[in-house]
């Protein structure tokens, strides 16, 4: 008894010390999007912190991190009231609608100005979160506003959700440990399209867009499946016995950056609907750049005591707005449903499309996924559709709106349309495939993942020139391209001496590519970026890495049983192997020492720049920072470490000064990455 005593409270102290590393760290790579420490080194505190708490099982607490993923699938969601409404918001949807909240604003306050702030709107899944004593105790969906569900063990799983907030900090800002943090579940367009390719290969759910995964993912009954969905959240309200705890919106937005939620960096404070507009004007045409997809702009009265006294319509409050960007989804005709053969051979359903424009582009084609796909909207060639456009990802068919007249049911070929070779389907996976490794679809579609931007990133080799280099029997494979020449090459249609030389010369680059890219570029099934980059971390060899075992490739971090048996299939093809051979031989980089910078003096700071350095293009400084572990984003917010300023700098410096961050001229930047 006396010696559990006495051992007792070094272990809680420990597990309490890894929980606050674990936080902290969850905090960085989650919220901040800015890891200090490498993702094994995170898995090791966490199984640390998970055998003490299974030796201890008294010293388990319902906030500690390991505490995210748990319970068994539920039967369905139990419905909670909201203490305060969740209201939805007003639209505006022009210049005018803006200028006209403006004047109601000011006309019912009997003010002359007043700030407003500005933040996304995005577009994902409101959520409540309530806080009790600073712990996560509730999630609750919006549901119809009045009444939600409850989704906690959902919920939980985010992991840029606080499962506890800092209570000395909370002490520190004088507010109570009470209170419901409000915002919206979102997924990024990224995750969106991975979980899509997942769910075309296994089979699952195809979802429209990333609002919808990210709905879907909250309201799934096993929350261990939510848990692998990359889901985040970014807060935009805050509540304390019924109002604002703080006397302004910017405040509640500082505030709750200080007590760790993701809050959006880009939010700003206007001084007048001119600035407002302006916000407002540069997100509409810089919204695609965003990781994640927003549909407006939320404009926000900032002052607290203001509510009150503008108060709410039946449905929203008069004190916000939400301003719409032009919608991105269109009706139009399907023309004809025809199969794309992927690199991998696998047939894929296209919709060609009446021309349409969404949002600014014009669409033609949207990829049917696969069969299941077609048979759950229904849809036949000569239909009616609702397309959508998600920023930059590929148009989907949303719906069915009107069936044509003379319903054809689609039906996969039986031979492929590119080589007639014969189709396969297994059983066990929706995909139909073409047999034929040299079919020239899968030849065309293994030379453009090859050359594209994540992969070896050959520029110049376009559609056209693939088709014609497969066309012409030039390139049989990726290697062919280390063979190509510059007559070859300018004697193909539309190719110029100087294009043809520039090509050879990208060509040439690339064999400089690091071994993570290489990997990447090898098109092996679900050996992504981030896949490829954790093998060529482990191995540091494609030999190596050719060479390994199934046992041997499960020891990676990441890679589970699936991923290593598509990978040691694919060396066990001869054909891919010799492959590897004709690559080396081009001198291709087949070894890596360090992938990760060994200079790692940046790690963690944040970098924006402006105007123009003497020394470097922009995009060179970009990589300057980044090879010392920094990362350089667009915009300057709290969360901006260092500001560059070149010459004829540009808004970033005046926000960069208003904000009191450090700002570097081009001499100090250069002493600062040791370059002077
Ligand atoms: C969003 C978003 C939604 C709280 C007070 C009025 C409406 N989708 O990003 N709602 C709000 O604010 C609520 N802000 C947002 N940023």
């Amino acid at each position: 008894m006396a010696k559990a005593a006495v051992s007792a409270k070094p272990v809680k102290q420990e597990a309490e010390k890894l929980r606050e590393q674990i936080r902290y760290h969850e905090y960085r790579y989650y919220v901040l999007d800015a890891p200090e420490i490498s993702d094994a080194e995170f898995d090791r505190l966490l199984d640390r912190l998970k055998k003490l708490e299974t030796q201890h099982p008294e010293l388990v607490t319902p906030d500690s991190p390991t505490q995210r993923v748990g319970g068994k699938p539920r039967e369905g969601f139990v419905k909670v009231r909201h203490r305060v409404p969740m209201q939805s918001l007003d639209n505006a949807t022009s210049v005018d609608d803006l200028r006209e909240f403006d004047r109601r604003v000011r006309e019912a306050t009997g003010r002359k100005t007043v700030d407003y702030t500005c933040e996304h709107k995005f577009d994902g899944l409101s959520l409540s979160l309530l806080y009790e004593d600073g712990v996560l105790v509730r999630g609750l969906t919006r549901g119809d506003g009045t009444t939600g569900e409850d989704v906690t063990p959902n919920v939980k799983t985010i992991r840029s959700v606080p499962l506890r907030v800092d209570r000395q900090e909370l002490k520190k800002l004088g507010l109570p440990g009470d209170f419901e943090v409000r915002g919206e579940v979102v997924m990024t367009r990224k995750a969106f399209e991975d979980l899509n390719r997942q769910q075309e290969r296994e089979g699952g759910k195809i979802f429209a867009n990333p609002r919808n995964a990210a709905a879907g993912s909250v309201r799934l009954l096993d929350p261990t499946i939510t848990a692998s969905r990359r889901l985040g959240f970014f807060a935009y309200r805050w509540l304390a016995d019924g109002g604002s705890p703080v006397k302004r919106h910017s405040l509640a937005l500082e505030a709750l950056s200080r007590l760790r939620f993701k809050v959006s960096p880009d939010w700003a404070l206007a001084r007048s609907i001119d600035q407002v507009m302006a916000y407002c004007e540069r997100w509409e045409k810089k919204r695609e750049k965003l990781p994640y997809e927003t549909d407006g702009i939320v404009v926000k009265v900032d002052e607290a005591a203001l509510w009150e006294e503008l108060g709410a319509t039946a449905k929203a409050p008069r004190w916000a707005v939400a301003y719409k960007f032009a919608a991105r989804q269109a009706t139009t005709v399907i023309k004809n449903i025809r199969v794309q053969v992927g690199r991998t051979g696998t047939l894929t359903p296209v919709a060609d499309l009446e021309p349409v424009e969404v949002g600014g582009v014009t669409v033609s084609h949207s990829t049917l996924h696969n069969m299941d796909e077609i048979e759950r909207l229904g849809v036949h060639a000569g239909d009616t559709v609702a397309v959508e456009r998600a920023g930059d990802v590929i148009p989907h068919v949303v719906e069915v709106v009107k069936h044509g007249r003379d319903e054809k049911k689609f039906r996969m070929p039986e031979r492929c349309p590119e080589c007639g070779s014969r189709i396969h389907k297994s059983p066990d996976e929706v995909a139909y495939r073409c047999v034929n490794a040299g079919c020239p679809a899968r030849r065309k579609e293994s030379l453009r993942h090859f050359a594209g931007r994540h992969a070896m990133n050959i520029d110049g080799l376009g559609d056209k020139l693939v088709d014609q280099l497969v066309d012409k029997g030039l390139v049989e494979d990726v290697a062919d391209l280390y063979r190509l020449d510059l007559k070859t090459l300018a004697d193909l249609e539309r190719m110029g001496e100087k294009s043809a030389q520039n090509l050879l010369d990208e060509i040439e680059a690339s064999k400089k590519n690091s071994l993570a890219r290489l990997i990447y570029a090898l098109g092996i099934r679900y050996v992504g970026e981030r896949t490829a980059q954790l093998l060529a971390d482990h191995f540091g060899s494609l030999d190596k890495l050719r060479d390994a075992s199934v046992d041997e490739l499960l020891e990676v971090e990441e890679v589970g049983p699936k991923v290593a048996e598509s990978i040691a299939e694919f060396f066990g093809e001869r054909a891919n192997r010799e492959l590897l051979e004709k690559l080396r031989r081009a001198g291709l980089r087949f070894e890596e020492k360090r992938t990760r910078p060994k200079d790692t003096r940046l790690a963690g700071k944040a970098f924006v720049l402006t105007g123009t350095l003497e020394r470097w293009s922009r995009e060179e400084a970009k990589q300057l920072i980044e090879s010392l572990g920094g990362k350089v984003t667009g915009s300057v917010s709290k969360n901006t470490d260092y500001v560059v300023v070149g010459a004829e700098p540009g808004s970033k410096y005046d926000k960069a000064k208003k904000l009191g961050i450090a700002l570097l001229d081009e001499d100090a930047f250069a002493k600062l990455v040791g370059k002077n």
